[in-house]
């Protein structure tokens, strides 16, 4: 495929991502202006790469002319949260949209995967406007503590290094890293409002909060 090609097929899926985040970044806003303390910690998004897209076709065996179709996370958004229970007050938030259809969600928190991945996926459609109409993208949210976070991009970054065969011994190292995070997002949890009232205070101290 020619890259004029990749442009026009990936431009709607560039607005969905921008805005998405515009959104999510005043549902940040929003609660920060209410009560100082946002269950989104910081919100980040991407258009996978046209390399990406192609290596995951083949490794899913998938037609280049059924990608868009096929493949749900070209448009990708991430949600870092602080708390674990704050990525479920996130998921039901999305539910509640009327911008967002949710497609479908995975819980790879309750089920984490093999690898030791935790994060929870919720697949929304969400329609964008552009100079040839209307067009519905399926957009991958990943909602993610930061714990989890800083373990999903240590390990992807091995898997890259590995061409996806991390030796055994990196592998186990990686697993007791997943194990102690658990520990540490649990720990976070059972002083969550102990947290979150330091951090209230400390944002009213600091004048963090704006009336705008
Ligand atoms: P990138 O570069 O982040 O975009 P599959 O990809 O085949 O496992 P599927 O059905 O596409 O499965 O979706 P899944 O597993 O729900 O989510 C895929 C995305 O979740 C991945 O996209 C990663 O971003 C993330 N992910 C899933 N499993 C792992 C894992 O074991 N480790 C890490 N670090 N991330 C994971 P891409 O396209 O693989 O990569």
């Amino acid at each position: 495929m020619e890259l004029q090609m990749w442009k026009e097929i990936l431009t709607p899926y560039d607005l969905a991502v921008e805005e998405l985040k515009v959104k999510f970044n005043h549902i940040v806003k929003e609660y920060q202006q209410m009560n100082g303390y946002s269950p989104i910690e910081q919100v980040l998004g991407r258009v996978k790469s046209i390399s990406s897209i192609i290596d995951k076709a083949q490794k899913k065996g998938i037609d280049m002319d059924k990608i868009e179709t096929q493949l749900e996370d070209i448009a990708g958004i991430r949600l870092i949260c602080q708390f674990t229970e704050d990525i479920y007050t996130v998921a039901g938030l999305i539910r509640e949209r009327s911008d967002m259809q949710v497609k479908s969600e995975k819980d790879y928190i309750t089920h984490r995967k093999k690898s030791g991945y935790r994060s929870y996926h919720i697949i929304v459609l969400y329609k964008v406007e552009t100079i040839r109409g209307t067009k519905e993208i399926p957009v991958e949210i990943q909602i993610r503590t930061l714990g989890m976070n800083f373990w999903a991009i240590i390990e992807h970054s091995l898997q890259y290094k590995y061409k996806g065969n991390i030796p055994e011994h990196v592998r186990a190292r990686l697993t007791s890293a997943a194990n102690a995070l658990i520990t540490l997002d649990n720990e976070m949890s059972s002083i969550h409002d102990e947290i979150i009232d330091a951090q209230n205070f400390y944002m009213v101290k600091a004048n963090i909060v704006s009336d705008i």
